[in-house]
């Protein structure tokens, strides 16, 4: 056991967030596990699966190969590093990209059975959208009502994940040097199913033994997700429950309520929480929770499913991966509904040292301990109302003489997705590309990507974000990135300050935050299209624009995906994490090397932000340098 003042520097090292180490603090005092107790225990982790050289596949194995030029340099079935580091990255990389595009999928379901009219409580919002999606599907809009159009742009979306047209409509959207780029390469995405499906294909033993042609099929499968699985879901997403457009909340663990019922909803799948938005609005409801002793419903978001809920609706943000079992810590969440992806198995444990129920609404995503309310759209109010009910139940059992909620919320500003970046800038990228073109903006960096307990919870997202504005180089930013930026003051346009004269100018006459929060991570989709769209304008590549991409603090296999869809449309990204693939100098070179003269950007890892930004503006003048500018 600690005492508190070494409670405290523990909680220094492990969070940059005072709101974050006053409550691990708490979970030290409290004796409840983290994952940051877990990395601990796991010390030191396994070597060769740091380098990617480990092999599990098949009962031969597992295999292990010596990263030193040693023996044993091949498998038992006689694949070598390379092979093996190129197969893993493929297995991660197509993980990531079926939870992207299953999600998507899901979204697409309850947009048709919304225009079937047999979904409880949603709408078709996004009208306007609807048509223009339509119309690039070449779906007739004229004279039909919105449900019709929405039927048949539903169906032809979910058609899109087993196509036998070998092309996805969205990647259309992408600058016509782009897809020569690809289509030269051999890694024009063909349909969301197929590329993950041929992705397990692959990797079974004695199929690719060649590693450049399994890296070859990752980009094209993280193609398939960037611009298809993940660009349904967020054009989905939208249609049903609007394109988000700037909006003010709060961020940090101190958006939770001392006397009203505390709702967290984490994970990805906006569906269902879209509709336990409703259901707190619900009258009887409210007047439910006072009849329980308490004020109110506040509902909170978590991770991306918060994101989604943050930019269309301005609901609150409680904080991003790590801060999930910090929530449950402050002993004042009554229920953390989850849907899927980035949560803690262990989230139920956590839990049962508090009163907080946790209520699981995926058939994917069962969890031992929590309590299951099976999703429908059919019937997705209802199940919405019955969570609302649940938590406003548990309200009683809270122990007030163990709940601490940090004093402040942060301000933010949320809701630019790419419609309204372009609205903001009075309705076409020609002022963004004239200030780039001036010098007053260098360039544009997506950051984007996860927490890990390997680094300081959210120190890389925010030296780096501020590194950048700095040096005039805007930053967009997308899920748990966003999210630290939101926590850390960047998200609102006083930040602007911190910016650099020319970024700060730009940003002061258009009341806009030099960080933009861009959504969850499948609207890193919105970033590809807003590159597109500067690229159309210019007549260029996405691979010719001043942009960089950065995953400082990733954990997932989602975020493999999504840098390799940045690099693959031409966006050079600087991971803060190093991938698993040192232990093959060859895969390596490919990576951070060869496929510049592919799709003129790669892949560099620099763990330390300050470096990051340094790496990220040298490719920017690069590329300025060669635009002519
Ligand atoms: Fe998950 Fe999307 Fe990563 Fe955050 S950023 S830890 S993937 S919640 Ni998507």
């Amino acid at each position: 056991m600690y005492d508190t003042s070494e409670a405290k520097k523990i909680a220094e090292k492990r969070a940059l967030d005072a709101a974050d180490q006053e409550i691990i603090v708490k979970t030290i005092e409290d004796g409840v596990e983290t994952a940051w107790d877990r990395l601990e225990c796991q010390q030191p982790q396994c070597g060769f699966g740091q380098l990617g050289v480990c092999c599990n596949r098949c009962t031969m194995g597992p295999c292990r190969i010596e990263p030193f030029g040693k023996k044993p340099d091949r498998g038992v079935c006689g694949a070598t590093a390379d092979l093996i580091v190129a197969r893993n990255m493929l297995d991660d990389l197509s993980t990531g990209a079926a939870a992207h595009s299953d999600h998507g999928r899901e979204v697409l379901e309850v947009l048709l059975e919304t225009a079937e009219g047999k979904s409880q409580g949603y709408q078709i919002t996004d009208e306007e959208k609807l048509k223009s999606i339509a119309e690039e599907y070449g779906i007739k809009t004229e004279g039909r009502q919105k449900e019709a159009v929405a039927e048949d742009l539903a169906r032809a979306m979910l058609e899109e994940y087993g196509t036998l047209k070998n092309s996805i409509q969205l990647v259309e959207r992408a600058p016509e040097k782009t897809k020569q780029l690809w289509k030269d390469a051999g890694i024009y995405p063909r349909s969301v199913d197929r590329e993950i499906v041929e992705s397990m294909h692959r990797i079974h033993m004695g199929v690719g033994a060649d590693y450049v042609n399994i890296l070859l099929h990752a980009m094209r499968t993280s193609l398939s997700d960037g611009w298809g699985g993940s660009m349904m879901a967020t054009e989905g997403s939208d249609i049903l429950f609007g394109t988000p457009t700037p909006v003010t909340s709060w961020a940090n663990l101190g958006t939770l309520s001392h006397d009203k019922v505390n709702v967290v909803l984490h994970g990805h799948n906006p569906v269902l929480s879209e509709m336990i938005v409703k259901a707190a609005e619900d009258p009887e409801l409210i007047k439910y929770a006072e009849e329980m002793g308490a004020k109110g419903i506040n509902l909170v978001g978590m991770c991306c499913t918060g994101n989604e809920l943050l930019m269309r609706h301005g609901i609150p943000i409680a904080g991003n991966m790590l801060d999930q079992e910090l929530a449950i810590a402050t002993g004042s969440v009554e229920v953390m509904v989850i849907d899927y992806q980035c949560i803690f198995p262990s989230i139920t444990h956590t839990a049962g040292c508090y009163h907080t129920k946790v209520i699981s609404t995926s058939e994917k995503s069962k969890v031992q301990g929590a309590t299951y309310k099976e999703f429908h759209p059919e019937t997705g109010l209802d199940t919405a109302k019955e969570i609302v009910r649940a938590a406003i139940e548990n309200y009683p059992n809270r122990n007030h003489g163990r709940v601490k909620i940090p004093s402040k919320p942060i301000q933010l500003m949320a809701g630019f997705s790419e419609e309204a970046i372009r609205k903001a800038l009075g309705g076409t990228y020609k002022p963004l590309i004239d200030a780039i073109v001036a010098g007053s903006i260098k360039g544009v960096v997506g950051i984007v990507g996860c927490n890990n307990p390997k680094i300081r919870h959210d120190y890389g997202h925010i030296t780096l974000a501020k590194e950048l504005i700095k040096r005039d180089i805007l930053v967009v930013e997308t899920g748990c990135a966003a999210i630290a930026s939101g926590k850390a003051g960047l998200l609102v346009p006083e930040a602007a300050d911190l910016a650099g004269d020319g970024l700060k100018a730009v940003c002061n006459s258009l009341g806009i935050p030099p960080v933009l929060h861009m959504g969850s991570c499948v609207d890193c989709s919105r970033i590809l299209v807003l590159a597109a769209h500067v690229a159309d304008e210019l007549g260029v590549g996405i691979g010719d624009l001043p942009l960089g991409g950065a995953a400082p603090e990733w954990y997932s296999q989602k975020a493999v995906s999504i840098g390799t869809y940045f690099v693959s449309s031409g966006v050079y990204t600087v991971l803060g994490i190093p991938p698993k693939i040192f232990g093959s100098p060859n895969v390596l070179k490919l990576l951070a090397v060869t496929l510049k003269d592919v799709v003129n950007a790669s892949f560099a890892v620099e763990p330390d932000p300050v470096l990051a930004a340094d790496l990220l503006e040298a490719e920017i003048e690069r590329k300025r340098t060669a635009l002519g500018i």
